[in-house]
């Protein structure tokens, strides 16, 4: 079996875009086809992103059938672990593959996921804009007890996946070097929200584990407003600034009354790489904006031997 996969990097986080060979996902809506990709198919998404072929970072994106009339695509994002509901990176990384593949034209283009229809322009062949799907905050300085450091507040915000925002500046300093520590707390974070029952909203489109922990601290590049660290599912740490994070992050900040509608925030991610971000208001409902460039770094046919002993992934 061979796989046509084109991968690209949005701000440093690599997205591997499967243009041909996915498994066939039925008919529905993308959020149904998620659902037969997960049961049925899951070796699959190991096999795309876990070692050999892949690393924890990878995103995959699987395009598929939109069900929704409005949407020319449909696609469904993995990680080394599982699935996103969105990925902002990822989108953009979409977006600029398939139009520097001459696939999309420049301009508008909706996209249906299993949380909902984002849609994107794309200014040029690596920059877009992606309209995320309507973000806000669920809970506010909620307190966690984290075993062997202490309590942490922050806030639960869903921007397309479920985030915890620790509240002010981040214990470590946000910088490359300290990687073990800041994944190190993060994770015990992330454990102590999951074994003390601390959740986001259960609803039918989504699951409600927190699976995305952020630090926020002094940007460095005078142009950004925050830097973060985001630590990701399967323990690796965005590159970017997180696309999804960033949109749960304005309309946190909406909340508090400091981003006004149209106004920029820009985030800065522990790389250095930076998202311009705003919010526009429609029926009470936070919209998010983010704007970000992909280049494309390789394209490649994967091959699957069944006789490989490690044909679908080393599971992370
Ligand atoms: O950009 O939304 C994002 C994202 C989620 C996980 C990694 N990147």
């Amino acid at each position: 079996m061979r796989v046509h996969v084109v991968d690209s990097h949005t701000g440093g986080e690599p997205t591997r875009l499967v243009i041909r060979g996915g498994p066939p996902l039925g008919a529905g809506s993308v959020s149904r086809q998620l659902s037969a990709f997960r049961a049925q198919h899951d070796r699959f998404r190991s096999g795309i992103v876990n070692e050999p072929r892949g690393a924890d970072a990878i995103v995959g994106g699987l395009l598929c059938p939109p069900a929704s009339a409005e949407c020319q695509l449909g696609v469904i994002f993995f990680n080394n672990v599982g699935y996103l509901g969105m990925c902002g990176h990822g989108t953009i990384g979409l977006c600029a593959t398939l139009a520097q593949l001459g696939q999309l034209p420049l301009g508008d283009v909706n996209i249906e996921t299993p949380v909902g229809v984002v849609s994107a322009h794309l200014h040029s062949l690596t920059e877009v804009t992606v309209k995320n799907v309507a973000s806000y905050r669920h809970r506010k300085d909620v307190t966690v007890d984290v075993p062997g450091y202490g309590t942490v507040t922050g806030d639960i915000a869903w921007g397309g996946n479920w985030f915890f925002f620790v509240k002010g500046d981040s214990p470590i300093p946000l910088h490359l070097r300290y990687l073990d520590d800041l994944t190190s707390l993060t994770w015990r974070i992330r454990q102590a929200l999951k074994n003390t029952g601390i959740t986001g909203a259960d609803t039918a489109a989504h699951g409600s584990e927190i699976d995305h922990i952020e630090l926020f601290g002094p940007p460095e590049s005078p142009q950004a407003h925050r830097r973060n660290f985001v630590l990701c599912p399967g323990k690796s740490y965005d590159r970017s600034p997180c696309g999804t994070g960033t949109s749960a992050k304005m309309a946190c900040l909406y909340a508090d009354g400091l981003l006004k509608p149209g106004q920029t925030f820009v985030q800065e991610s522990i790389c250095g790489s930076l998202f311009h971000g705003h919010v526009e208001v429609f029926d009470n409902r936070v919209i998010p904006f983010i704007r970000g460039s992909a280049f494309i770094t390789a394209e490649s046919d994967l091959n699957f031997n069944p006789d490989d002993p490690f044909c679908w992934g080393i599971p992370a």
